[in-house]
């Protein structure tokens, strides 16, 4: 039976904000779940990228004396560079500023315009530029949004809307007949709170500045950001042509991973253009929490950004990958600290993963050479660890499917520790003078749960699992999870091992 596709989206970023962690934070999570999806044999379309347009790019890019252009090319760079880095694996890297993007930004304004979704009105309230958003009066105190702190100022334009008032109900059906479309429940009954105090209509175009897609067939105006910026999600499935190949396979198989910071565009805004559009929603928005630094939300506004290229020159990619995931449970807020970057570094890493594969690699290659042993025959204790070992696998594709990322990691080192405990409690040190046979059965079961984390480690640590793997000889195609049940045939040669994990030095230490 053929796999069901993929499709997982980061939301695109404002070039304007240097890449910080929090930025990092969405793209690492659908890495891991995209490499996940992957390693299960689906097909994956896995995009990120940048979002160009707006009036704090044209403002910022006057500053500096650029066209608008020159500063989003120079700009977008930072967020590729940060996917290079990082070892992102997507499979495309959207900008709004391209043909292909705005070709599909206005086929989508055809296609609500042309199914009676927009009028011309005129706009008078309140926007922010710093989150390009509009408010209503009850969302502003002091000029700022209650919501985000940004400044406010009052506009007064000819626009277009779009007749959002008219989903509340379509949308408040559709997300009680499909629960599971926004994730986790709280921000499901969040955005169901919103939607029942009822929706006004939107405006969708400014005739103020003109860096942004123009409106079509009135020039005078350029789209609301949002709505080109949402269209991106279509844009790299071929919108609009709607034979293309991705489209036919990806979409409507799309997941949104998103900071609940934008939920309201993703689970109110977006689903109400398809809708209007005549177009198939997507599978689910999941909103993570966000990632504070002493308590406050970390962003370059805030001045307490922190850089994730220097976290990695600092602890490793590997180890800040999988810190990001670990550390706080996937929907709630974190708060970065060094000591609890250490301590997962130090503890899960360096003592449990990392020293269970190096005492147990280490000891094979001296005791035997490096020739695995045969899996046989195995006692009771050897048959439980395996058995554990073996539901790992359907036990987290269940969690991936609701995206609990920490959980899936939390569940693997589970069975690390399950490892280790086996060793503690076989020791197979003790009985290479009394019984070599048994030792040999021990390694040889050890070598095969430790081949199975590493293969469930890919997605998270991606370099360091393949370090292991290679170790373990492990063939380019017994890593896909499709050959996680196989063993290795005994006799296989091992390779020399090396320390994956290092344990964090304090270079002021002497
Ligand atoms: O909103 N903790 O772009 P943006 C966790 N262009 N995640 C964080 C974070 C933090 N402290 N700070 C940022 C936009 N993020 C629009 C999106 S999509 C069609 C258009 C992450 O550059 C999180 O994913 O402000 C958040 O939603 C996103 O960056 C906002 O990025």
């Amino acid at each position: 039976m053929s796999q069901k596709p993929f499709y997982i989206t980061t939301p695109i970023y404002y070039v304007n904000d240097v890449p910080h962690i929090g930025h990092a934070y969405t793209t690492l999570a659908c890495d891991m779940a995209a490499r996940f999806a992957r390693l299960e044999g689906r097909p994956v379309l896995f995009v990120t990228g940048t979002d160009e347009h707006g009036l704090k790019n044209a403002k910022t890019a006057q500053e500096k004396g650029r066209t608008p252009q020159e500063h989003v090319d120079l700009l977008s760079e930072n967020f590729r560079h940060l996917c290079t880095i990082s070892h992102i694996s997507n499979d495309d890297f959207i900008r709004t500023t391209q043909p292909r993007h705005i070709k599909a930004a206005q086929a989508m304004w055809k296609a609500l315009s042309d199914s009676g979704h927009i009028y011309l009105g005129k706009y008078e309230g309140w926007y922010s530029t710093r989150d390009e958003a509009y408010y209503a009066e009850s969302e502003i105190a002091d000029g700022k949004a209650i919501s985000s702190g940004s400044p406010v100022e009052w506009v007064e334009e000819p626009s277009y809307f779009f007749k959002l008032s008219a989903f509340g109900d379509k949308l408040l059906s559709f997300y009680k007949a499909n629960p599971d479309f926004i994730q986790p429940k709280s921000r499901y009954n969040e955005v169901i709170k919103f939607v029942e105090s009822g929706l006004r209509d939107l405006s969708i175009s400014r005739t103020t500045f003109n860096w942004g897609v123009p409106v079509p067939g009135d020039e005078a105006h350029i789209m609301y950001v949002w709505l080109d910026a949402l269209t991106n999600y279509l844009t790299c499935v071929g919108y609009p042509d709607e034979n293309a190949t991705a489209y036919k396979t990806f979409w409507p198989e799309a997941l949104h991973v998103v900071g609940k910071d934008i939920l309201r565009f993703h689970a109110v805004y977006w689903p109400a253009f398809l809708m209007a559009a005549g177009l198939p929603l997507p599978q689910g928005i999941y909103a993570h929490g966000w990632w504070t630094k002493d308590g406050q939300k970390i962003s370059k506004s805030l001045g307490n950004a922190i850089d994730p290229l220097q976290l990695y020159e600092i602890y490793g990619l590997d180890q800040v990958r999988y810190f990001l995931m670990r550390e706080v449970t996937f929907g709630q807020d974190g708060d970065f600290s060094h000591t609890a970057m250490v301590s997962r570094m130090n503890g899960d890493l360096a003592n449990d993963y990392g020293n269970l594969v190096h005492r147990v690699l280490s000891f094979l290659d001296k005791q035997l050479g490096g020739v695995l042993p045969a899996l046989e025959p195995l006692t009771a204790d050897d048959i439980a660890l395996l058995n554990q070992a073996q539901i790992m696998l359907p036990h987290v594709v269940a969690l991936m499917k609701q995206m609990g990322l920490s959980k899936v990691l939390e569940e693997i080192w589970s069975l690390v520790g399950a490892a280790n405990r086996y060793i503690d409690a076989q020791k197979p040190w003790g009985l290479k003078v009394t019984d070599p046979a048994r030792m040999g059965t021990i390694l040889a079961v050890l070598v095969d749960v430790i081949r199975r984390i590493a293969l469930l480690t890919q997605p998270i640590m991606p370099d360091a699992s393949a370090q292991i793997l290679d170790m373990l000889n492990v063939e380019e195609h017994d890593r896909l999870f499709a050959a996680y049940n196989t063993h290795l045939s005994s006799g296989t040669q091992l390779r020399k091992p090396i320390c994956v994990f290092k344990k964090w030095e304090d270079p002021d230490a002497s």
